[in-house]
């Protein structure tokens, strides 16, 4: 089992990105070989001040580690440290077809309403699929929004292992049951997202515990005072129910029943603490790591170790396309 996975430095990463995603590449380390990616040129399709950019890219590699991305079982590396995604990106941005990519909904949201939007954007599952397929990765954890880009994904290595004899192995997604779409605190029909304009609408990982409890209490609930699991009509307090349970040990069921009649304000307050638990010790390895040279050296073995793999496999793939290559 090989598994390649990768977040976007386009923000401080929040508690959606860690409880759809993030956690998962820790437990995952156990099982499988991993290749985990800061994927930096992902994060230009929409523009980046340089300086936060920059900071993003420290923060965002610190968190990985910070939440248990062991370095001496997985490689941890930059995107564009590793030459070979641009590279195979082109070449999957001629295998994918023009609609293909005009049908990802992500596009379509990221767009929507928006003037200079960049061409990047519109190509970026083609670079996603490079990403992957440069591995051989057999399984992507990702949270549910990814979804459709992995069956591009899937499709992309599929053509072209019809079209130039079997190269790619076929990568599945790997889903969580709980958390795999975690919703915006203001709005529970638009997923939680770093790049939100509102940070009130989102826990980030390194929210301090009052920035915590006071985002919680402004969270949106409804007008009922009812704890209660029910995604169809009571979306925001599921969220919240969601956000507990993958908080601390304790189901969804188990947390109906604590809050059953209390009302909103006690879950709330006890809401607030298990994510101020959860996110604490995260904290402290985080402030420890994100300006030190341990990490810089971290990044630079990772880089090394992901060449070895993504460049013999770049160059099978030019062979496999009829491309003359140096000697
Ligand atoms: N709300 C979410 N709930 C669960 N999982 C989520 N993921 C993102 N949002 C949620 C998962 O986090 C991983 C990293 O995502 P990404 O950095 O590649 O970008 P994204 O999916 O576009 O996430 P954001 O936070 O919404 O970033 P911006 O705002 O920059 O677009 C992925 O596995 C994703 O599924």
């Amino acid at each position: 089992m090989r598994v390649f996975s990768g977040m976007q430095p386009s923000g401080t990463p929040t508690l959606g990105n860690y409880l759809g995603a993030l956690r998962h590449f820790v437990e995952i380390q156990d099982e499988a070989e991993c290749f985990y990616c800061v994927v930096d040129l992902h994060a230009v399709t929409v523009p980046q001040e340089p300086a936060a950019l920059h900071r993003q890219t420290r923060q965002l590699s610190a968190l990985y580690l910070a939440a248990g991305i062991d370095p001496r079982r997985s490689v941890l590396f930059l995107q564009s440290h590793v030459p070979a995604h641009s590279q195979l990106g082109w070449l999957m941005e001629c295998l994918v077809h023009y609609g293909e990519l005009g049908r990802m909904t992500q596009f379509k949201e990221k767009s929507e309403g928006k003037e200079g939007v960049s061409a990047g954007l519109f190509t970026y599952p083609a670079l996603m699929a490079a990403d992957i397929l440069l591995y051989q990765a057999t399984h992507v954890p990702v949270g549910e929004d990814q979804k459709q880009h992995l069956e591009l994904t899937r499709d992309l290595a599929e053509r072209f292992n019809k079209r130039y004899g079997d190269t790619f192995v076929i990568p599945e997604p790997l889903i969580p049951k709980v958390g795999s779409r975690i919703m915006s605190l203001d709005d529970p029909t638009k997923k939680m997202s770093k790049s939100s304009a509102n940070p009130g609408s989102y826990i980030s990982l390194l929210d301090s515990p009052d920035e915590i409890r006071k985002k919680i209490r402004r969270a949106v609930t409804d007008s009922e005072a009812e704890v209660r699991f029910d995604p169809q009509r009571k979306p925001a307090v599921s969220n919240l129910l969601t956000i507990y349970s993958s908080c601390t040990d304790k189901t969804i069921p188990e947390l109906e029943k604590q809050y059953s009649g209390v009302g909103y304000g006690p879950f709330k307050q006890d809401l607030a603490e298990a994510v101020v638990a959860r996110l604490e010790p995260l904290q402290e390895r985080y402030r420890e790591l994100v300006d030190s040279e341990e990490l810089d050296r971290i990044l630079a073995e990772g880089a090394t170790k992901a060449k070895a793999v993504a460049e013999p496999n770049l160059h099978l793939v030019f062979e496999r396309m009829g491309f003359l290559l140096p000697r």
